[in-house]
């Protein structure tokens, strides 16, 4: 079945059939949230439990979440939409210490769906580079994705940094990422905390509508 070669394809991190295949399964209609779900994010969560086990290692599972960049590309079309209206800027980002994007990525595309402008600082991102991207760009939502234990910890520091800026009381941030709670969210000060991308451009609107 298709969705199974997809997801075999991207654990093995073999980019181009993977893409050839996305592309066949977008032609013959299957719809490209199932095509994420079933095929790519469950395919990663496996990469994820291999690498915990020690079965694969960083330049597999890294060659594995090119692959998968690669496919949320060929994917975002069909995920974000047409959103006509402008609902407000988003400014994203994965903190400082920490390069894991993918999760970032598909927030990000989430949030364009749900009618944001999204302005994407990437992966590895500096407290004082946010501070100067929300300055810049008077975001209405600032979103710090953090993938490891060690550099959750950053979203209290670019927190802190907003405020020191005098900034905090103009834009609502959101956290999220997989060590990342709604107790710990609280904990840090961040405005909002959703679990995945789905939930993440909701909250995110609601933090706009709602304000
Ligand atoms: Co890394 N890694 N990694 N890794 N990696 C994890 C996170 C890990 C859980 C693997 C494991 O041990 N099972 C573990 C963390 C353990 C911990 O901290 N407790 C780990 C580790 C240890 C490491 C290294 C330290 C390994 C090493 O070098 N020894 C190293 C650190 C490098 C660094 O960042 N400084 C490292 C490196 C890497 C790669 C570079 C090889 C690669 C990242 C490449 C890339 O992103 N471009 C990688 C990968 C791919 C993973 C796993 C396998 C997959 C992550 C992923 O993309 N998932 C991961 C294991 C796992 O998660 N099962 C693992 C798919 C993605 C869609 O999900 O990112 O969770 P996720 O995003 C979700 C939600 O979390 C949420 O929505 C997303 C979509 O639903 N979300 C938000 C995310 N951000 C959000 C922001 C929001 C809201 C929701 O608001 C703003």
């Amino acid at each position: 079945m298709l969705i199974d070669e997809i997801s075999q394809n991207l654990q093995k991190g073999r980019a181009k059939p993977l893409l050839a295949l996305v592309e066949q399964a977008l032609s013959e209609d299957i719809a490209a949230d199932t095509i994420l779900n079933d095929g790519l994010l469950s395919a990663m969560g496996v990469v994820g439990e291999k690498f915990k086990n020690n079965e694969v290692f960083v330049p597999e599972v890294l060659r594995s979440a090119r692959a998968m960049n690669q496919a949320l590309e060929l994917l975002k079309p069909y995920l974000t939409g047409n959103s006509a209206n402008t609902i407000g800027k988003a400014v994203i980002g994965t903190v400082k210490g920490d390069q894991h994007d993918i999760g970032k990525n598909l927030v990000a595309m989430m949030l364009i769906g749900a009618g944001f402008e999204v302005i994407d600082l990437g992966a590895n991102v500096e407290a004082e580079a946010f501070v100067q991207a929300v300055r810049e760009h008077e975001p209405a939502v600032l979103g710090l994705s953090a993938l490891l234990t060690t550099t959750m910890g950053q979203q209290k520091v670019v927190i802190e940094a907003i405020k020191e800026a005098g900034l905090r009381d103009k834009v609502k941030i959101m956290v999220g990422g997989a060590p990342v709670t709604q107790e710990f969210a609280q904990k840090i000060g961040a405005d909002a905390f959703s679990a995945d991308a789905g939930s993440a451009a909701a909250t995110a609107k609601d933090l706009v509508v709602g304000a």
